[in-house]
């Protein structure tokens, strides 16, 4: 059966490309699998250690689910760091993990920047405690921005190798499943994570230059639509974007090496659940000076119920963390379980 499994860092506000890129295909997920949304708390200090108000963010990450559309009670939302098999089994995946498979990772190479001798050890580790998000689950399908293909990959590495070096102990134990990987037939205690990366909008790129990712960290406020802005700020933030000076193409091939029009028609595509062909049949051959006001009515109308029913949230903050408590306890239940198995499959005795 299918099991989705995702998270989101504690680690400022969130901005459209974490809510095209991940949280709203986690709202569309719901209607036909098991869902477990984590806000992936011991994640946020592989970077930056000490934050100020974390309760406050980890909270607001919470906020932003549920306002989005998740249903907590049908579903699991958590944080992670109240379900200490996540940790665990990172240890194990960090003794199943290679060194160079981590060196690789891009994004260890971008957030730990030149001096990397200097950048915490958890930072390098980070895929180790990602994969071990999902397998903690028995995760099958993994919704991402397209800038976390690479951690899947190794999170697929890491359940790989697990279960071939233990694959005596998993058949002994009873514990395991058989598969296929490509055409080869694997006797399995993790599965192969999916993930699921598709759509008009998976790498939302910053408004201010087409060629970079919308992140929390760029310096220019202006490169990002923060799920918390007003509407008199998105219109600004969206009359302001870069584009170029030509009228939008009527077929998404006119959009190679035009990554500003990729990148908007990719948002109002995403924002209104068609494909840019779609949205381009619509609005090609007219120019941004239309089509930016198009968009901005489209983010303001799907993003203000958003962020009224956050503001909403955050004012309760005994709400939000009954649900936080609640989804914990059922998330520890099913993680204590796999890590019993895991325990018995490596031969710790307990
Ligand atoms: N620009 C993006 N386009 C599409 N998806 C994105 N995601 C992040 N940025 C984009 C997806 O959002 C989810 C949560 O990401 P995270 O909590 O790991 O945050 P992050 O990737 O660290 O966010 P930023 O803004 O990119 O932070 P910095 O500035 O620190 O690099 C993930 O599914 C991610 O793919």
């Amino acid at each position: 059966k299918p099991l989705v499994f995702s998270g989101v860092q504690p680690t400022g506000n969130l901005h459209l490309g974490n809510y095209l890129g991940a949280i709203r295909k986690f709202v569309a997920l719901q209607a036909d699998n098991d869902c477990i949304y984590c806000v992936v708390d011991l994640h946020s200090i592989t970077a930056q250690l000490v934050h100020e108000d974390l309760k406050g963010q980890i909270r607001s990450i919470a906020a932003a689910f549920i306002a989005s559309g998740i249903d907590p009670e049908k579903h699991i939302v958590f944080n992670q760091s109240a379900v200490p098999q996540h940790a665990e089994l990172a240890w194990i995946f960090n003794c199943v993990a290679r060194i160079g498979w981590m060196n690789r990772m891009t994004q260890f190479k971008d957030k730990a920047g030149k001096d990397r001798e200097n950048a915490s050890l958890g930072l390098l580790a980070y895929p180790s405690l990602m994969a071990a998000d999902i397998l903690v689950y028995r995760g099958t399908h993994v919704p991402v921005g397209d800038d976390q293909k690479q951690h899947l990959e190794l999170a697929r590495d890491i359940a790989m190798k697990f279960n071939l070096d233990f694959r005596d102990n998993i058949r002994a134990t009873g514990t395991g499943v058989d598969i296929l990987v490509g055409d080869e037939p694997v006797h399995a205690y993790f599965p192969m994570v999916e993930p699921m990366i598709e759509g008009p909008a998976p790498r939302v790129m910053s408004l201010r230059d087409g060629t970079k990712k919308m992140s929390k960290s760029d310096p220019s406020d202006l490169s990002r639509i923060n799920l918390m802005d007003d509407a008199e700020t998105i219109s600004k933030k969206i009359r302001k974007a870069k584009t170029d000076p030509e009228a939008l193409p009527s077929e998404a091939e006119g959009l190679k090496g035009r990554p500003e029009a990729e990148n908007l028609v990719g948002i109002y595509a995403a924002l209104s659940d068609r494909s840019k062909a779609d949205v381009l049949s619509e609005f090609g051959g007219q120019q941004f000076s239309t089509f930016k006001p198009a968009l901005v009515d489209l983010a303001v109308t799907v993003l203000s119920p958003i962020t009224a029913e956050m503001r909403r949230l955050m004012d309760d903050t005994a709400h939000i963390d009954a649900i936080l408590r609640n989804g914990g306890e059922r998330a520890r239940a099913r993680a204590e379980k796999t890590m019993a198995e895991v325990s018995d499959i490596i031969g710790f005795l307990r």
